[in-house]
């Protein structure tokens, strides 16, 4: 990372890579998508009356061969090196967001837990960082995530209740493009449009931090099949604490 896009992230909690996914390869992965997208709006239609219009997969690296190298994606790496100590993949899903489909304002921010904080003490570290890649353009009003700037680093807590969407940010996305934010970081999203709104997810966390979802064998398919000392299977290894149970690669 530039020390301008170091600057940038702390105080922000976010940066958006631009044309992070080539396009022959965006083109590739959306074909394999369109599957997903059609499963999706089956399950869509199948919805009551008021249920929130998204439709996502969980644990979407388990599911779908062609979603798995994204996760050591060599655009991402030197980013998660820095800012995450020890990185490991946390959880995964491919999301669809039809006009209505939200996501409500949250974090896992808190100004009192102090495990559960990103810090800066000389280096960013993160407790949860997210990335999400936008496999279609994502237009204003597209659903694109809306962050509230800096809120990673509040001191007080967000106070329940409405008053402050004016301190929201829109980030709207063109396809191929990713944004990586702190999951401490308010944000929320809601698609306005006519458009599906079409992402694929990955989170990150310290490698001492356990999977919350799918138990320490998570991923174990898919490292005993990542080529040794590839970042993918450094990510994919299994939490044991403060041990490490794999080598960590040479720096990208
Ligand atoms: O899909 C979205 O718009 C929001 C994702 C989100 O809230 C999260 O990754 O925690």
């Amino acid at each position: 990372m530039t020390p301008a896009e170091l600057y940038r992230y702390d105080v922000n909690g976010y940066i958006l890579l631009k044309g992070a996914i080539a396009p022959d390869e965006l083109l590739r992965l959306n074909r394999e998508i369109d599957a997903w997208e059609e499963r999706a709006a089956v399950d869509f239609r199948a919805k009551a009356e008021g249920e929130n219009a998204e439709v996502r997969y969980d644990d979407i690296v388990n599911q779908e061969p062609n979603l798995v190298d994204l996760a050591a994606h060599p655009v991402l790496l030197p980013y998660l090196v820095e800012m995450v100590e020890r990185p490991r993949l946390k959880s995964t899903w491919i999301a669809f967001k039809w006009r209505g489909g939200e996501t409500k304002l949250h974090s896992n921010h808190t100004p009192s837990i102090t495990h559960n904080f990103y810090h800066f003490n000389g280096q960013i570290r993160h407790n949860l960082l997210n990335v999400m890649y936008a496999m279609h353009d994502i237009a204003p009003g597209g659903g694109g995530l809306q962050v509230m700037p800096g809120t990673h680093k509040a001191n007080y807590p967000r106070p329940p209740g409405d008053g402050l969407e004016d301190m929201l940010v829109e980030l709207p996305m063109q396809a191929g493009d990713a944004l990586l934010f702190s999951h401490d970081m308010a944000h929320c999203s809601r698609n306005a449009s006519d458009a599906v709104r079409r992402t694929v997810m990955y989170t990150y966390c310290p490698g001492v931090i356990a999977n919350s979802f799918g138990g320490d064998r998570l991923y174990d398919e898919i490292f005993a099949a990542a080529p040794e000392d590839s970042w993918l299977k450094y990510l994919t290894r299994r939490a044991n604490g403060f041990k490490e149970t794999y080598p960590q690669p040479a720096h990208p």
